[in-house]
């Protein structure tokens, strides 16, 4: 979906075909008309990183975000990774299976319905969930129980905001998140890899920790259908797949609710998830990572894994006084 030839039959070039003179030359272009205009943080770091190419994707600008922790320093993963390189299992197993087949998902028109303990239960529509709170760029380490990572510039806003408009009740004490499944935009539902919806949860501070996003883009765009169109969760300090995509529902419950990776391998995936590089997997160590992009052959460099993926100083408080060897 993404080699797609515009109406004005012009090919759009994908980042790989962009040489770095080129990058560097709209890089500096870029920060030029930054300067002169005073406005537009998003795509910033985008442009900056060698990624510079037309939009193919709806436009979806966020303004640099106060947040701690939301900003980053490190080489951002290039667009052609991020949205080649992903899991989304109703799509299928295989990492280039969302990118090839998610094209018949249908992010318009959508709604997500929250329920449960709150005092405001509704549904939301996808124009009104855009216009909740000012969109923002948040630069996250993404990093997979798989032993992968990427640094993603996605765009949303805290979780948060959307928890304090519904009023969760007394009684509440965690968050489930639903997502969609239909059989009739997503093939990948007809294998009984995991029980149908693909659901996660978050203890209810988890989820109103400022880090804790409603995603609707990346890179200064409208998120692509393999990256969980058109509205996600992403939480960074835990692994990749607490960052439930295309969600459908959102419920307030006063019991740990239950998720499908922990209902489909409980010794495996526990319910809090957060990356920790001194508990291993059963079958293979968490302590380090690869990076996606950075890939060299037999000389491959790891990185060592952090603690809550580097957030620690952000989260560690949530976590304080717990067995982490027993809640994993
Ligand atoms: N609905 C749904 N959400 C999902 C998944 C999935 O299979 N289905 N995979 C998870 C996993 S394992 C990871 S690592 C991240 C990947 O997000 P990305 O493809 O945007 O990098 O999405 C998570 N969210
Ligand atoms: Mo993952």
């Amino acid at each position: 979906m993404l080699i797609r030839t515009g109406g004005d039959g012009f090919q759009h070039p994908l980042s790989s075909d962009i040489t770095p003179r080129e990058a560097y030359f709209s890089r500096r272009l870029w920060l030029t008309a930054l300067a002169a205009s005073g406005v537009a943080w998003a795509g910033r770091e985008a442009f900056a990183q060698g990624s510079a190419r037309p939009n193919r994707l709806a436009a979806l600008p966020g303004q640099r975000s106060a947040v701690d922790g939301a900003t980053s320093a490190e080489k951002l993963t290039s667009y052609q990774d991020v949205t080649q390189y992903n899991n989304f299992y109703e799509f299928g197993t295989s990492k280039s299976d969302p990118a090839a087949r998610a094209d018949s998902l249908k992010p318009r028109p959508w709604t997500v319905q929250v329920e449960g303990l709150v005092n405001k239960p509704g549904t939301f529509d996808l124009d009104a969930l855009l216009k909740l709170a000012p969109m923002e760029e948040r630069i996250y380490r993404l990093r997979c129980v798989e032993g992968w990572s990427m640094v993603i510039p996605w765009v949303g806003y805290s979780l948060s905001a959307l928890i304090k408009r519904v009023e969760p009740q007394g009684s509440a004490k965690y968050v489930e998140f639903v997502t969609l499944a239909d059989p009739k935009q997503m093939p990948g539902l007809r294998s009984r890899v995991l029980d149908w919806p693909y659901t996660e949860g978050l203890r209810l501070d988890e989820a109103l920790h400022p880090l804790s996003l409603l995603a609707f883009g990346l890179y200064g765009e409208v998120l692509p259908n393999q990256n969980g169109a058109p509205v996600r969760l992403v939480v960074p300090w835990k692994y990749g797949f607490k960052s439930a995509k295309s969600i459908v529902k959102i419920r307030f419950t006063e019991r740990q609710p239950k998720t499908a990776w922990n209902e489909a391998a409980p010794q495996e995936y526990g319910f809090y998830s957060n990356v920790n590089p001194q508990v291993a997997h059963p079958r293979w160590s968490q302590a380090s990572e690869r990076r996606i992009g950075e890939e060299g052959g037999l000389f491959a460099k790891r990185r060592p894994t952090l603690m809550f993926n580097g957030y620690e100083k952000q989260v560690g408080q949530l976590y304080a006084g717990m067995d982490l060897s027993k809640f994993y």
